[in-house]
């Protein structure tokens, strides 16, 4: 435990962070230090669901490289943080996310190809079909933690036993809506969920340059909620302390704060060159905390893995992701009524006379 531990290291933060309350269960040559909360077929369907969400990932990059989309945000290297969170969810919880956590959004219902409009600009990318309960990913950071919030009191008030998950980055957690919602989320002990993926960067800003705290999940005591961190890049431990949170917001015991420590592998977004603030040493680092590798290995060990079955779910997942792109690049374009009817009920005078120049 103290050798993973040991590993993470941030923005060329001369501490090499260690964080002795890090929930752990799978080390990173996929041993168990722990129980693991899942069995192995489940371990199976959520390794596939790994794999899918790195091929959707990788073909993001892919699009907008060639044009096809308008900027992307790589997941990357932050799979089971989204993958193992959302799995401990049941299909009618809310979840309120952001521009980057496309595999959580999937995992509770918001289909491939409505993503990807979403991040070609298209108004139908925020409008996934009317039975998911996930609202479309807030680029504002920090403010949709509000939403969630206010989500999980009224299905508190209405007395239903729907909870709100909210993701959003380590750079959030500076915004002042940050700990609005969280003051609220411990004053009436919403069900809310605040699953943080500290990926060790805003952009350009190291984590230790964001917060003067040791760590982001004791941020939570300061609202009078349990907080914890858990190690992003084990699937076991942020599924398990994930689904604690959970079971706690259910039976009437208030929010939680998750931090889960990641790592952003790629750049910000297509647009951002990450060689220009960070030593490339890190990234290489990353790459042996691999989250898919370790559940790969995991695997092996108990027997539940070989190299066929790899390569059937490697095919699967390419062409449900190639599928989903056909999908979303056949539909026609949005009529200038999409685009500039989603913005207010009635249009006011000035975009009014914007859709005229447009369709004059
Ligand atoms: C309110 C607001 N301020 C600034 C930005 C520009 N911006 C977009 S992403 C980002 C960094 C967010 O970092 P973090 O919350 O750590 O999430 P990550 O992108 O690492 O997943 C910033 C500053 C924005 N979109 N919204």
């Amino acid at each position: 435990m103290k050798d993973i531990v040991a590993v993470w290291w941030f923005g060329g933060d001369s501490r090499r962070v260690a964080w002795p309350n890090m929930r752990n269960i799978l080390d990173l040559e996929g041993r168990l230090v722990g129980e693991a909360p899942i069995d192995i077929e489940t371990t199976r369907r959520l390794y596939r669901a790994l794999i899918e969400t790195r091929a959707y990932d990788k073909k993001g990059t892919t699009l907008q490289r060639q044009g096809r989309l308008a900027t992307y945000a790589p997941l990357l290297g932050q799979e089971a943080a989204q993958v193992g969170s959302a799995a401990a969810l049941d299909p009618h919880d809310w979840m309120v996310a952001t521009y980057r956590d496309a595999g959580a959004m999937w995992m509770q219902g918001y289909p491939w190809e409505v993503l990807l409009l979403s991040r070609s600009g298209d108004e139908r990318g925020g409008r996934p079909p009317v039975h998911v309960d996930v609202l479309p990913p807030s680029i504002t950071v920090g403010a949709h933690m509000i939403h969630a919030v206010g989500i999980s009191w009224a299905e508190k008030l209405q007395g239903t036993d729907r909870i709100a998950i909210t993701y959003f980055g380590d750079g959030a957690t500076s915004e002042g809506d940050f700990h609005e919602a969280m003051n609220f989320a411990g004053v009436f002990k919403t069900p809310t969920v605040f699953l943080c993926q500290n990926n060790g960067y805003a952009i350009s800003m190291p984590r230790e340059r964001q917060t003067a705290s040791d760590t982001i999940a004791q941020k939570a005591d300061a609202y009078g909620m349990v907080g914890e961190q858990v190690d992003g890049n084990d699937l076991f431990a942020v599924y398990e302390a994930t689904k604690e949170a959970v079971d706690r917001a259910r039976a009437g015991e208030g929010a939680t704060l998750i931090e889960a420590v990641t790592y952003r592998v790629g750049p910000h977004t297509t647009n951002d060159d990450p060689g220009r603030y960070r030593d490339p040493e890190e990234e290489r680092l990353a790459l042996d905390r691999d989250p898919i590798e370790r559940v790969r290995r995991y695997l092996e060990h108990e027997g539940a893995w070989d190299a066929d079955w790899e390569e059937a779910v490697q095919a699967k997942a390419s062409t449900t992701i190639e599928r989903a792109v056909e999908l979303a690049e056949s539909l026609l374009p949005p009529s200038p009524e999409d685009i500039f009817g989603a913005v207010y009920e009635e249009m006011s005078p000035d975009l009014r006379r914007q859709f005229e120049q447009v369709t004059s």
